[in-house]
């Protein structure tokens, strides 16, 4: 179901504590990636649309179909069982070194992103929670159609993702990435053509020992009424 990269625990370990970011190439295999293509065709019609500026992100823009954990723990078996999966799991206690647990509430634990428009973008935020493992749904073949993850790491400095150094990664569907996301500043970059989708999950793990302060920003992306700026 899950492919791991070759390479030891330590390296990893070590890339993972140096630049808060790791590709998984190819970490979901085919039959697992065909049966989430489905459910995400499913849920996306239950998903909503939004197109707001995020207040406490420095008005960063969100153009997207979203879904938050709520909805998909009520729909889909799939996806929460995935949440939990042992494999997964302890890949993510060794590259962490430490225990990983879900976030206390259920809207933040795995959502759905769906950028499906010319322009569609995730814009510049940190996370509430320490860890954010992201599986590619769908995504662009071509770099030039966008859905780039642009991070900065060891910074929660949005303004960083403006700067020299920023680093950019480009999947391809059924690739995943392991983010530090509370203390590294990222975004994905605009879809630039029509007929292009980019369809992640995002799942949210923290630590026994995380004190989070949570943002009102989850709510507002994920949650209902919406709030329009
Ligand atoms: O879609 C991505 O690659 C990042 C998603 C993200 O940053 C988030 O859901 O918080
Ligand atoms: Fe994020």
């Amino acid at each position: 179901m899950f492919t791991f990269p070759d390479e030891t625990a330590a390296a990893l370990r070590a890339r993972f504590a140096q630049e808060g970011y790791v590709r998984l190439p190819g970490l979901v295999g085919p039959d697992l990636l065909a049966r989430l293509g489905a459910e995400a065709g499913r849920l996306a019609a239950i998903g909503q649309r939004r197109d707001f500026a995020m207040a406490c992100t420095d008005d960063s823009p969100r153009h997207m179909t979203a879904l938050g954990g709520h909805l998909i723990a009520e729909h889909s078996p799939l996806i929460t069982g995935l949440y939990t999966d042992p494999t997964l799991m302890s890949f993510l206690q060794n590259l962490t070194a430490g225990p990983v647990i879900a976030p206390p509430h259920v809207l933040e634990r795995h959502v759905l992103n769906i950028l499906h428009r010319p322009g569609d973008t995730h814009g510049a935020h940190t996370d509430d929670y320490p860890y954010a493992l992201v599986l590619f749904i769908e995504a662009p073949e071509d770099p030039a159609a966008g859905g780039l993850l642009e991070y900065a790491p060891h910074t929660g400095d949005l303004g960083a993702l403006e700067r020299h150094g920023v680093r950019r990664a480009h999947h391809r569907r059924g690739d995943a990435y392991v983010l530090r996301a509370d203390t590294t500043a990222h975004r994905v970059t605009a879809l630039t053509k029509t007929g292009r989708r980019r369809t992640v999950l995002n799942f949210a793990y923290t630590t026994p020992e995380e004190r989070t302060t949570v943002t009102p920003s989850a709510a507002l992306l994920y949650g209902g009424p919406h709030q329009e700026r």
